[in-house]
């Protein structure tokens, strides 16, 4: 059986827990990461001392996006589509989600990680202006088309469907993105979101 470490408070343990849901594939999850440490046996199989890693037969694989593509090829080959060209669409949704986290990052941090008393309103609100800036290109492409993935959902809606949930959770100035907000609610409906990335943010 597929094994996942990772919190599940992780952006990038979400992406993988989700997947697992939504493919139906049964997996066992260990807590690390974060206020759970990291042994030296976990350090062993991840040098980057970064969640999440999969164990999966013979396989061990960390980086997020890596582990997505992976299981999608193992077990879900339509969410990543054969087609170079279709496939490239979902893909480069997946790597332009590392930007728009570096984007959002201050704000997370700031709003759940601070006390209010420790946090700077500045830092917020450039985060925040930072990340519709980025939501705005998201809205254009999203205008056009239902998904990510191009016509159907794939995994390239998976990583910026995860930092979506916290863009529309978190307290900060939203710009109104209609197309936005409707791909998002689309997810909302897709088996494992309810329950392996709409949870509290901590
Ligand atoms: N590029 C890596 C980034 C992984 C990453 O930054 N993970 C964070 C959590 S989202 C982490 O492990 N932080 C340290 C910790 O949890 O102790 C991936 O996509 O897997």
């Amino acid at each position: 059986m597929l094994t996942l470490w990772g919190r599940l408070n992780s952006h990038n343990v979400k992406k993988v827990a989700w997947l697992a849901e939504e493919i139906g594939l049964p997996y066992v999850r260990h807590d690390v990461g974060g206020a759970f440490g990291m042994s030296d046996a976990y350090l062993a199989i991840n040098p980057n001392a970064l969640v999440p890693t999969i164990e999966d037969g013979d396989i061990v694989l960390w980086e997020s996006n890596a582990i997505l593509r992976y299981l999608a090829a193992a077990y879900a080959p339509t969410l990543w589509p054969a087609d170079p060209a279709v496939r490239a669409i979902g893909d480069r949704w997946m790597d332009w989600q590392f930007g728009y986290a570096d984007a959002q990052r201050d704000a997370f941090l700031q709003l759940v990680r601070r006390a209010p008393e420790a946090r700077d309103a500045a830092v917020i609100a450039r985060s925040a202006e930072a990340c519709a800036a980025q939501m705005a290109v998201l809205e254009r492409y999203l205008a056009a088309t239902s998904w990510l993935s191009r016509a159907a959902f794939g995994i390239g809606d998976i990583p910026m469907g995860v930092y979506a949930h916290t863009w529309f959770t978190l307290d900060i100035a939203r710009p109104e993105l209609p197309y936005v907000r409707a791909w998002y609610e689309r997810l909302i409906e897709r088996p494992g979101f309810a329950g392996q990335v709409m949870i509290p943010l901590t």
